[in-house]
């Protein structure tokens, strides 16, 4: 039996603008901007574990909202689902994994270099930021 593990990653918003993070690793996926998250740990649901990698890698807290529908295929075995998330607490910061933060406006967030996976989830949350 092949088990499928679950990368979760947030589109955070705070102040209509949408948080992209400019991962640092692995070698080729350096440069590259993407919503940050990471993979589920046993037992964890999504939003749980999506609230422990925001609060590891960008010492935030974190809120999840809503699932994006939809899932996208990373390297093998593993697949992207995306939440929106509110920020609550604390100033981002690139403690793990990232080298640069930005805060994005829906008209200004094509201006970073997505990872292919992430931008059908990217698009749709600009969508739902627009619509407040
Ligand atoms: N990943 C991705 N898009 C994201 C978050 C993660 O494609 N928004 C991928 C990169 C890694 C894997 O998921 O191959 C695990 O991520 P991490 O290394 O951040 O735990």
């Amino acid at each position: 039996m092949t088990t499928v593990r679950v990368v979760v990653a947030g589109a955070v918003f705070h102040q209509g603008r949408l948080l992209a993070a400019r991962r640092s690793a692995p070698p080729e996926l350096a440069g590259r901007w993407e919503l940050p998250g990471g993979k589920l740990e046993p037992g964890e649901t999504a939003p749980e574990a999506l609230v422990r990698e925001l609060r590891e890698e960008l010492g935030v807290e974190t809120e999840p909202v809503g699932r994006i529908a939809g899932e996208w295929p990373l390297k093998p075995g593993y697949v992207l689902q995306v939440w929106t998330a509110r920020l609550l607490a604390g100033e981002p910061r690139p403690l793990e994994d990232h080298d640069e933060l930005r805060w994005l406006t829906p008209e200004r967030v094509d201006e970073v270099d997505w990872l292919e996976q992430d931008r059908p989830a990217v698009a749709e949350a600009v969508a739902r930021l627009r619509a407040g």
